[in-house]
């Protein structure tokens, strides 16, 4: 059957479900916030990669309804987490060409209780890209309500530093593309080492993704970093997990 057939049951039967990845303070150790990562458990494939479906859903416009139910389930969830714990979630680009982004956040922060400073929504560069009035716009409105602002992957698009000036944003994430081979690559210590400037200069938290091994976090704390992401600390895991894990960080 067509993957395309079966996501859209899926998304009809309400079975996707975010799973959390922890994001951790590198100076004191402790989670701040948890990354939502779409997951399908699908009855004989078991669990299905977002990085499998995402490129599908996006193709048919699925994405829209995808990036409807995450928002809700990744603020209902964190709701119930504790208030200086805040959750991030993944737009697409796709989802700002609707044009009820904005009201579509206000809602559900509305309906789900959680404030509007708990909430961070990654982006990509190619959103930037387009070099739309509609979305800059709406960048700005959605920081207006107070929600932050995260550039995903950052470094691996077609990055421009124009679009840095004219985009309201509080946070650049670190590929893991550079991460993987920092403790032995110059190279990639190089580069790692200029966007943690470039983020410091700016003014916005640093964040590294895919960070796997203690050397890596040692070389991350070393240039400055702030914050981490990977397996080293944790892989996502479902909601049922998320406070009795917050609970061994007393
Ligand atoms: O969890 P994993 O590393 O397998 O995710 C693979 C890719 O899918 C990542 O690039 C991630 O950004 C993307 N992704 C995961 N969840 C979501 C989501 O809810 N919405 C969007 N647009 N992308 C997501
Ligand atoms: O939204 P984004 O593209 O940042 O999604 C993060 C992706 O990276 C998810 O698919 C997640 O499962 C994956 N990931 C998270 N931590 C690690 C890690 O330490 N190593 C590797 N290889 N992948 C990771
Ligand atoms: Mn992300
Ligand atoms: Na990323």
């Amino acid at each position: 059957r067509k993957i395309e057939t079966e996501l859209r049951e899926a998304v009809q039967g309400d079975t996707l479900r975010p799973y959390y990845q922890p994001l951790v303070d590198l100076s004191s150790g402790r989670i701040t916030g948890f990354e939502a990562l779409v997951r399908w458990p699908h009855p004989e494939r078991g669990m299905i990669s977002p990085a499998e479906f995402i490129p599908v859903a996006e193709e048919t416009g699925l994405i829209n309804a995808v990036g409807g139910l995450m928002l809700r389930r990744a603020c209902t969830d964190a709701a119930q987490w504790p208030d200086d714990v805040h959750v991030a979630v993944n737009l697409s680009p796709l989802q700002f060409r609707l044009g009820n982004l904005l009201s579509l956040v206000t809602d559900t922060l509305k309906q789900s209780g959680l404030p509007a400073r708990r909430l961070e929504l990654e982006i990509t560069e190619t959103l930037l890209l387009e070099k739309s009035s509609e979305v800059l716009a709406t960048l700005h409105a959605l920081r207006a309500l107070g929600v932050r602002i995260s550039m995903d992957d950052f470094g691996t698009g077609y990055s421009s530093l124009s679009y840095l000036r004219s985009f309201p944003f509080d946070k650049i994430k670190i590929d893991q593309s550079f991460v993987r081979d920092l403790a032995a690559n110059p190279d990639a210590q190089a580069i790692v080492r200029s966007i943690i400037s470039l983020g410091k200069g700016l003014g916005v938290t640093i964040t590294a993704e895919g960070v796997e091994t203690e050397a890596e976090v040692n070389c991350l704390r070393n240039e400055g970093c702030h914050e981490g992401q990977g397996f080293l600390f944790s892989r996502a895991r479902p909601n049922a997990e998320i406070v009795g894990l917050l609970k061994t960080q007393g």
